[in-house]
């Protein structure tokens, strides 16, 4: 009857096991970035590391995810969201990977100026170029 007992408790693990991987998870994260094209590229990036649906929010910075558990996991997707230049709760992007992103797409981090950082996109692109500008003059000098 014990024998039996056991048998019963391992076939349910097992049985929870196998559900468990062939799961349908739905999980919440912070991404950080600022306009359309940076919601185009997350989601794409969560969706190249195997993700069936994901959502990101501009204003709330909340990135949704739905994938099979079988296929993919979170740290996955948060690592190559990372690798396209958006740092997330899960993993930071490399300087270069940040740097390669779009003026407008710059969002604010810690060690990058943060006056462009806000400036919708026409403003900063402007500021940017104006920089450059400025630079070369100072390299020429
Ligand atoms: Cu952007």
């Amino acid at each position: 009857m014990k024998a039996l007992r056991i048998f019963s408790i391992a076939t349910l693990f097992m049985a929870v096991g196998t559900f468990a991987v062939a799961q349908t998870k739905t999980e919440t994260f912070k991404v950080s970035g600022n306009c359309g094209m940076c919601k185009t590229k997350i989601e794409k990036a969560a969706k190249d590391a195997g993700a069936k649906d994901a959502s990101w929010d501009a204003d709330t910075k909340n990135l949704t995810v739905t994938y099979k558990s079988s296929t993919t996991n979170t740290a996955k997707i948060q690592e190559n969201i990372a690798y396209v230049g958006y740092d997330n709760v899960g993993a930071t992007a490399t300087t270069e990977a940040y740097d390669k992103l779009h003026g407008c797409c710059k969002y604010e981090r810690t060690a990058v100026a943060t006056d462009v950082a806000k400036a919708d996109c026409p403003v900063m692109m402007v500021r940017i170029a104006a920089k450059r500008t400025e630079r070369k003059w100072t390299a020429a000098k």
